[in-house]
């Protein structure tokens, strides 16, 4: 799945009124949309998508603010997919993140940070999976 990752515009920046600006980035970035649902993380949820960072300082603020307002989950699709909308979004810190990236456009801090991009090809499918069934994918 190297030509497939999975996003999430996140509470913040639904909020904020950013969904059509990014969708905008995304698109003129060369990504085809192939799934995509408004929805939101109850905490449970959150808890789940993040199991990761578990064990990490930030995760019960993380999970808080996940699951603190709607979000759009898609899955998109573009030749180097995962490494590319990585460069797209930018540093996970908006105060790091390059000019022009997305995180560096919207992003207010590094917890409400606009946008979420997987960060491996097996993520990116397990990440999919999490929010769309095989019928809500085209
Ligand atoms: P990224 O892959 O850029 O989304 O970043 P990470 O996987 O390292 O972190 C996942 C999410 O945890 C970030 F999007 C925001 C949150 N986070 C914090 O709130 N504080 C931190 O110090 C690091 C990450």
């Amino acid at each position: 799945m190297s030509n497939k990752t999975f996003t999430m515009i996140k509470p913040d920046a639904v909020a904020n009124g950013h969904i059509g600006a990014i969708l905008d980035h995304i698109i003129k970035g060369g990504f085809k949309i192939t799934a995509m649902k408004y929805t939101y993380l109850t905490e449970q949820k959150a808890g789940q998508f993040y199991e990761v960072h578990k064990a990490r300082p930030f995760y019960g603020e993380l999970v808080e603010f996940m699951s603190s307002g709607p979000i759009v989950a898609a899955i998109l699709e573009k030749d180097n997919a995962v490494e590319d909308f990585r460069k797209l979004i930018g540093a996970t810190d908006p105060a790091k993140a390059d000019k022009g990236t997305i995180r560096n456009l919207f992003a207010q801090s590094i917890s409400a940070n606009a946008i979420h991009g997987s960060d491996s090809d097996e993520n990116a499918a397990i990440e999919g999976s999490f929010f769309f069934s095989s019928l809500e994918k085209f």
